[in-house]
């Protein structure tokens, strides 16, 4: 139907807060409130998609803000878009690149809202437009984040009870390393051997720290770690996934697919996180994950704490990846305290289900939306 008529009419973007379930804390910063930017796209033949751009505590995780996204989108990237096919997917990527540098996340907004009107017009899941799901569930992890080890164990419990997670990430750096030690081991002794642990230091350690603690993080039978170190000292991060037996998981430190490269290259790790807010775009983050498999690296389906919405791109991607050895951690629609559509994703046996309905298979909740919008 009206697959005729895909041009862009308009392209409008909203700021949104919406709450969440606890305090969830990071190396450089805390959040009670998800940022995001929806995106809406109208097309000639009246169908509308959407999108989402996630922040975590403003510009702080990475450059972009909900306040320089929607500038970017409303001033920059929406206008080269006007009058063009939504359908165009490369197309349209080259004229963001045109319009705007990096400003990933709103480029990555704007590219799904896109798949979502694409995928709505001729009836199919934007999954189908990237290359067909290979995946119906992917194994999802949760993350641990109040800093608290007492109530992080009985929230980790509770996910293990409703066989909802078996896997854990927890955020370090916000304290001292001996402090993220100390409940690292509450949280092995609290939940047993078998549950895997993963960290997640968000740039937080210096290479020294890295050296000094990492084997009892190896002691404490810990997965994967995350991001360790600053991402610009590739040479330090290179150093200490050669003195480590646990992998190194690359997150802030590579963006575009010249940085996965260089530091598959220096061997900064030896598995990828993949973001919309690093990639700029589903497709792109498909290419992303083609270049650090072509150097050696393992994948890992990254979040933003992303809504439904964007966890549902992010999905539409990843099904269609033939490994996701570490599955995925968007857990994001249940960290918050009411997700932003009608039809949240369905978290099942320690599974999140790919959406299969048209576009991104979501429904946007317009009272929600109004009800956390920004007021300015
Ligand atoms: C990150 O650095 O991986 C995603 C989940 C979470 O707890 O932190 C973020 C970002
Ligand atoms: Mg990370």
């Amino acid at each position: 139907a009206h697959t005729k008529d895909t041009a862009i009419r308009s392209i409008r973007a909203t700021i949104v807060e919406a709450p969440t379930r606890r305090r969830h804390k990071l190396s450089n910063t805390e959040v009670t409130h998800q940022g995001y930017v929806l995106v809406r796209v109208l097309l000639d033949n009246g169908v509308t998609g959407i999108g989402e751009a996630s922040t975590l505590g403003g510009p702080r995780w990475a450059e972009e803000s909900v306040e320089s996204i929607k500038a970017a989108v409303t001033n920059y990237l929406g206008p080269a878009l006007l009058g063009q096919p939504a359908l165009a997917f490369e197309a349209n990527a080259l004229r963001m690149g045109k319009a705007a540098t990096r400003n990933f996340a709103a480029k990555g907004a704007i590219e799904s809202a896109l798949l979502d009107a694409a995928g709505k017009t001729l009836g199919l899941p934007a999954s189908a437009l990237l290359g067909g799901a290979i995946h119906e569930r992917i194994e999802v992890i949760w993350a641990l984040a109040s800093g608290d080890s007492g109530q992080e164990v009985e929230e980790a419990s509770e996910k293990l009870r409703r066989r909802e997670h078996r896997q854990f990430k927890i955020k370090f750096g916000f304290n001292r390393p001996q402090a993220d030690l100390k409940r690292l081991q509450a949280l092995r002794a609290g939940l047993g051997d078998e549950v895997r642990l993963i960290v997640d230091v968000n740039q937080g350690w210096t290479e020294a720290e890295c050296i000094r603690f990492m084997p009892e993080l190896e002691e404490l039978d810990v997965a994967l770690i995350e991001q360790p170190v600053s991402a610009l000292q590739l040479d330090a991060m290179a150093r200490v996934a050669a003195r480590t037996s646990i992998p190194l998981l690359v997150d802030e430190a590579a963006f575009t697919k010249e940085e996965i490269a260089r530091a598959g290259t220096m061997g900064c790790g030896s598995v990828y996180s993949l973001k919309l807010v690093k990639s700029g775009g589903l497709f792109e983050m498909k290419c992303a994950a083609a270049v650090a498999r072509a150097h050696g690296l393992e994948l890992y389906g990254g979040c933003l704490l992303e809504s439904s919405i964007g966890a549902a791109a992010h999905l539409a991607a990843f099904a269609t990846l033939p490994k996701l050895e570490w599955g995925t951690e968007h857990f994001g629609p249940r960290i918050l305290m009411e997700d932003l559509v009608v039809n949240p994703i369905r978290f099942e046996e320690f599974e999140i289900c790919v959406p299969d309905g048209p576009g991104l298979g979501v429904e946007v909740d317009e009272d929600k939306i109004r009800a956390f919008a920004r007021k300015d």
